[in-house]
């Protein structure tokens, strides 16, 4: 039975391990965090995903999964921890160093390694692969190594870990046919070989179409609030095209993922990637903008109610959220604020209150904002709010419906929307 030795257990590393125990590999679950150790050997976890509760018990009471701080000898050891970025925009890679260099006392002849974190183009080749031959040993002769980048959704990673099409880029042929043998273990989708760069690159690619194409939706909206156009309205019958699929403006774009993959690209083509900082600059820009929205209705004094702080609908995930960024402005902005969001129930170093009901929130508010499209904030009805003490309501996502609560004598602000101009 093959050993496999997993590196970093957050969001990708402890479901790929968990699967793998399950389909019948013995499996290392490692972590430098010696309190997510502590954690996962009390039988918890410390994230939440669907339906990874019971995959980890799963895994653990099969026998097959192990949890520690430090690698031990293996067969294949999968690097799977976070390439952040620093504030200057390029990529923190402290991280994969670090991991990759933990595996240098434990490689040996006829091991695969395999990079899964998010990197710039070359990473594999010319990071991660000068430091494993510190071993004495050469990547393609004695050992394998491939770089298989992870592209599954948040709130969907387990059944798209299994389903996705997966790339797997070797530095030698050999290589990417040893990363093949070895996901073909869960992996139901394609896999498609090539070498490491291109891996590298199609991970960074599929991220940066997505945050261009976001960045072109939020762009229409800021026009479309110029021009008189209601955005969301126009982006329907836009979309009834055959080839044209615009997606959805927002308050911004977050996570830890589409809002910093595409700086990979700039920082190693500042010259060439133009297009691709300009977008990251427009989404980034959205907080703001939502900001001055808040302020042209209520000024820069009152109570906002914000529902929703996490990076997108029906997650826990306040990474990079530009929920977050635009409640944390309203602050600077001298608003005072009570935000509710049903997935989050604690934050650290909050300077507003999260409060833990809807009703809460609004309680005496002078403005409602929505900031994420929850599931549960696209049914809401104006009768639960009248406790409020203003009448506005700005809505960042097209979850309400415009004559519902107009009738009900509110004022709907909707990013993207005229109604902004008529109110000015
Ligand atoms: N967003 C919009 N408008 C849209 C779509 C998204 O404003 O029309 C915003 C969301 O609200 C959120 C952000 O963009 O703030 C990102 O959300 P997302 O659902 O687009 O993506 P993530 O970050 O959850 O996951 C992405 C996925 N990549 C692609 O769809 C190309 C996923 O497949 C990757 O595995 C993941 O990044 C990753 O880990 O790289």
């Amino acid at each position: 039975m093959k050993k496999v030795c997993v590196l970093g257990l957050g969001y990708i590393g402890l479901p790929t391990a968990s699967l793998f125990a399950t389909h019948g590999l013995r499996v290392t679950g490692v972590d430098i965090d010696s309190h997510i150790v502590q954690v996962l050997n009390g039988g918890e976890i410390h994230i939440e995903e669907a339906g990874l509760r019971s995959l980890f018990h799963e895994a653990i009471v099969s026998g097959n999964l192990i949890v520690k701080c430090t690698p031990e000898l293996a067969d294949v050891f999968i690097i799977a921890v976070p390439t952040p970025i620093h504030p200057d925009k390029t990529a923190d890679m402290q991280a994969v160093m670090g991991a990759t260099e933990s595996i240098v006392p434990y490689l040996q002849q006829g091991n695969l390694v395999i990079l899964e974190s998010t990197s710039p183009p070359r990473t594999t080749a010319d990071l991660v692969r000068p430091i494993l031959e510190r071993s004495g040993l050469r990547a393609g002769q004695d050992f394998h190594l491939a770089y298989s980048p992870e592209r599954v959704l948040p709130g969907q990673i387990l059944k798209e870990m299994v389903e996705n099409a997966r790339v797997i880029g070797g530095i030698d042929r050999a290589s990417a046919e040893a990363g093949r043998d070895l996901y073909s273990a869960f992996v139901k989708g394609k896999i498609i070989l090539t070498d490491t760069t291109t891996a590298e690159m199609v991970k960074l690619m599929e991220n940066t179409f997505r945050d261009v194409n976001i960045a072109l939706a939020n762009e229409f909206a800021l026009i479309a609030e110029e021009q008189g156009v209601n955005v969301w309205e126009a982006i329907d019958i836009a979309n009834h095209h055959p080839r044209v699929k615009i997606l959805r403006p927002g308050p911004g774009v977050g996570g830890h993922c589409i809002a910093v993959d595409p700086w990979f690209l700039v920082e190693v083509a500042p010259d060439k990637a133009r297009l691709i900082r300009q977008a990251r600059l427009v989404n980034d820009g959205m907080p703001e903008h939502v900001v001055e929205i808040v302020q042209r209705t209520i000024g820069n004094k009152g109570i906002v109610a914000v529902l929703g702080l996490t990076f997108k609908a029906d997650v826990d995930d306040t990474r990079e959220s530009p929920a977050v960024e635009v409640t944390e402005r309203f602050i600077t902005a001298g608003l005072e604020v009570r935000a509710f969001d049903p997935y989050v129930k604690y934050m650290p170093d909050l300077k507003y209150s999260l409060v833990t009901s809807m009703d809460e929130a609004i309680e005496g508010a002078d403005a409602l904002v929505i900031l994420v499209d929850h599931t549960d904030f696209k049914q809401l009805e104006p009768v639960r709010f009248t406790s409020m003490r203003g009448r506005v309501v700005v809505d960042t996502r097209n979850c309400l419906d415009d004559r519902t609560w107009q009738s009900s004598g509110f004022d709907i602000f909707r990013l993207g929307s005229p109604l902004l101009l008529q109110k000015a």
